[in-house]
């Protein structure tokens, strides 16, 4: 980030930027090239970033300084986290100066009694996960972005992950926010409270809002204790059919800490890149990975009788039971590593959800519809089924131009959406709306809703300066 070796310079720049050198530290601001274009997106591949500067500010009041500076200067702020997004919330097409949290990135409290952690935004997911058990508890927004994906960033998407079914999302822990809004007001909302019922709660409107309404420079979130030991299944499915019947006989009788499923196409994918071996002797076109917990000693009898009357019935042909820890780790692996395995291709993705019991007619008429429209793509599905969120990665065939596919992609997407709607389902279950989903939007919101989201929007940012394009136009 060295300036010297820069080869713009502020003066070279538009005006509003002479003044932001004064505003920080020299080591906080950078507009080098290869910084902007790192911190300048997330992993929304399809997108191109173009910001005009990047802002590491170490304090809230720093964060203050800067949102009244972007007033002054009519220019728009950006926040970043671990940049892990996947709809480009994080991406600054448009001459923004980016606003990273990485400095930000101390945890500042753990209260036992409170069963609470106060962090700065900046802090890693996993970093949170560690301290947290290190104290004896245990804090359960978990998925495969955890080394790099930081907590501001899980807030502003309501991040969910493979342990929904059984935590939530990360609205559910979430006990107070401090935050500066488009005006520069600081607001500490909630105080790390259970119960206040005094009025509207700031608090939630703040999480999911995708950085367009205020920055948050701190949060309260709460721990729990540590789930009992997990039993980790593997299981082979021969129809879709069979997905559904046998989350219903497990979620109906023990208790569920996750219901993953992937497709065989995926599979091949990880096993490729990883070097793992299959891990079943049967290969099925679908696999489910589900975790219980092992809350009695009758847990692990009760899973295999369901197993046996499962496999009985036909709905699997094969099923494993981890054996170690590291079995279980190399299960989660199968899932967990998908993204990565087919990055490659560069995907074009759809991350999706229905109510549960829509599930099973949900993926006969999606499953007709992409063999149906994506004859010649290979399309790779897995998800949290369990939570009735899918995610469908169509993998670009190495003929096709990044525009070309793109475009047919996007035919599709319009039907896919329509089906979605008449399910009454969501166009983004857990990855954001940001760029790559605002297009799509009325599938899943009246336009009363948006124009409600756009006055509240204007409420908290009358400038327009955070993050603005982002979910919704003004
Ligand atoms: C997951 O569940 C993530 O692994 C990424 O949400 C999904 O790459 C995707 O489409
Ligand atoms: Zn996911």
């Amino acid at each position: 980030m060295s300036k010297e070796s820069s080869s713009t310079t502020f003066s070279d720049q538009l005006p509003p930027l002479k003044s932001l050198k004064d505003l920080l530290d020299p080591s906080q601001v950078s507009w080098e090239p290869s910084d902007l274009q790192t911190y300048g997106k997330d992993w929304s591949k399809h997108l191109k970033a173009q910001p005009l500067a990047l802002v590491f500010p170490k304090s809230r009041q720093e964060v203050q300084t800067l949102v009244r500076w972007a007033r002054e200067n009519k220019t728009a702020l950006v926040p970043s986290g671990g940049r892990t997004g996947l709809s480009g919330g994080a991406t600054a097409t448009q001459r923004e100066v980016v606003v990273s949290f990485e400095k930000m990135n101390r945890i500042l409290d753990f209260n036992p009694v409170d069963q609470s952690v106060t962090v700065e935004p900046g802090v890693i997911t996993e970093t949170l996960q560690n301290f947290v058990r290190e104290q004896g508890f245990y804090f359960p927004v978990d998925f495969a972005a955890r080394g790099s994906s930081q907590i501001g960033g899980n807030i502003a998407t309501n991040a969910g992950g493979i342990k929904v079914l059984r935590y939530g999302l990360m609205r559910q822990w979430v006990m107070g926010l401090e935050v500066v809004t488009g005006s520069g007001e600081f607001l500490q909302l909630n105080h790390g409270l259970i119960k206040n019922a005094t009025g509207y709660d700031l608090r939630q409107l703040i999480v999911g809002s995708e950085g367009t309404l205020a920055l948050i420079t701190q949060a309260t979130l709460a721990v729990t204790r540590p789930p009992q030991e997990a039993l980790v299944f593997l299981l082979a499915v021969p129809e879709l059919e069979g997905l559904m019947k046998i989350y219903h006989s497990y979620r109906s009788q023990l208790p569920l800490l996750a219901f993953e499923m992937f497709t065989d196409k995926a599979l091949n994918h990880v096993l490729k890149s990883s070097g793992l071996k299959a891990p079943l002797q049967e290969r099925a076109p679908y696999y489910v990975l589900m975790e219980l917990e092992q809350t009695s000693d009758s847990v692990a009898d009760q899973a295999m009788e369901i197993l046996s009357s499962a496999l009985e019935q036909g709905w699997m042909v094969d099923g494993s039971l981890a054996q170690s820890p590291q079995q279980a780790r190399d299960f989660w692996r199968l899932r967990e590593d998908i993204t990565e395995a087919t990055a490659f291709a560069q995907p074009y993705k759809n991350d999706i959800s229905v109510r549960i019991s829509q599930v099973p007619d949900f993926l006969r008429q999606m499953d007709s519809l992409l063999t149906q429209q994506y004859p010649d793509f290979e399309v790779v599905w897995f998800g949290h089924i369990g939570d009735g969120n899918l995610h469908i990665n169509i993998l670009k065939p190495e003929s096709l131009s990044p525009e070309e596919f793109l475009q047919r992609c996007k035919s599709v997407d319009q039907q896919l959406f329509a089906m979605i709607q008449k399910f009454s389902g969501s166009v983004s279950a857990e990855h954001g709306v940001g760029l790559v989903k605002k297009p799509y939007l009325e599938y899943s919101r009246s336009p009363a809703e948006i124009q409600l989201m756009r006055e509240i929007k204007r409420a908290f940012d009358p400038d327009g300066i955070l993050n603005p394009g982002k979910v919704f136009d003004p």
